[in-house]
């Protein structure tokens, strides 16, 4: 069966591999799925053609056979669901990495997005006033994440959904120095990074920045 993602066609980070489309390229290179990607413009998202996969007008949307999924983590679940690769077989173990994808996404992200969207935003006001505030939050999520992690490799037993999640999300942070006041989170991307599976899906989202004109 056919999987096919939308990413953006001129993604804003030029590259970088923080647009969310990137952690569900890394995820099916984890498992070994091949993939199209339909790029889609940022006029072409709110159309109702991409709408009716994603209500919300967004990136990444995953096709395969009859389904249709947006949301990056409810996409890689289901991939990591489907495919072995991804998810521990011990039933508490794979629960564990499961709660790790939603402490990634639920409890880690937002203060980083927050901290990241005041800065495209230009009618947000308050944004650097309320910087050292955003950061203090980051610092206090890292602090616990860094000392769960101690010197594991990975946040339970080997990698997992749970770890891809983390990377993809700790990376967003990428430029505020942040990760780099502890050094077991920074070798934990560097570690995430340098997977064979993400260098792949990495080189494939930036062919699309370097061969497509953006
Ligand atoms: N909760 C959703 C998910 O996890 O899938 C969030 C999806 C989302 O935010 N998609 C973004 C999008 O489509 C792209 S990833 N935005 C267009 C819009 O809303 O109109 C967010 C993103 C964008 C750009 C960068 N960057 O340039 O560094 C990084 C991340």
């Amino acid at each position: 069966m056919t999987i096919t993602i939308t990413a953006f066609e001129a993604s804003p980070d030029r590259g970088q591999g923080l647009a969310r489309d990137m952690r569900v390229r890394w995820a099916l290179e984890e498992v070994g799925q091949r993939y199209d990607v339909r790029l889609v413009s940022f006029a072409a998202m709110k159309q109702p053609a991409h709408k009716a996969l994603h209500p919300f007008g967004q990136i990444p949307t995953y096709e395969e056979g009859g389904l249709a999924l947006f949301e990056s983590g409810a996409i890689i679940l289901h991939i990591a669901q489907a495919r072995p690769g991804l998810l521990p077989a011990d039933p508490d173990a794979r629960a564990r990495a499961i709660m790790w994808i939603f402490a990634a996404l639920g409890t880690v992200e937002p203060p980083i997005i927050e901290l990241e969207q005041g800065g495209y935003t230009p009618a947000d006001i308050w944004h650097a006033a309320r910087v050292p505030l955003l950061e203090q939050r980051i610092r206090t999520r890292l602090a616990d994440l860094s000392a769960h992690l101690g010197d594991a490799d990975w946040l339970d037993g080997e990698f997992s959904a749970g770890d891809l999640m983390m990377v993809m999300v700790l990376r967003r942070a990428e430029g505020t120095g942040l990760i780099e006041e502890h050094p077991n989170l920074a070798a934990y991307v560097a570690r995430g990074e340098a997977r064979p599976a993400y260098q792949r899906a990495f080189a494939d989202q930036l062919a699309v920045f370097t061969s497509g004109g953006q």
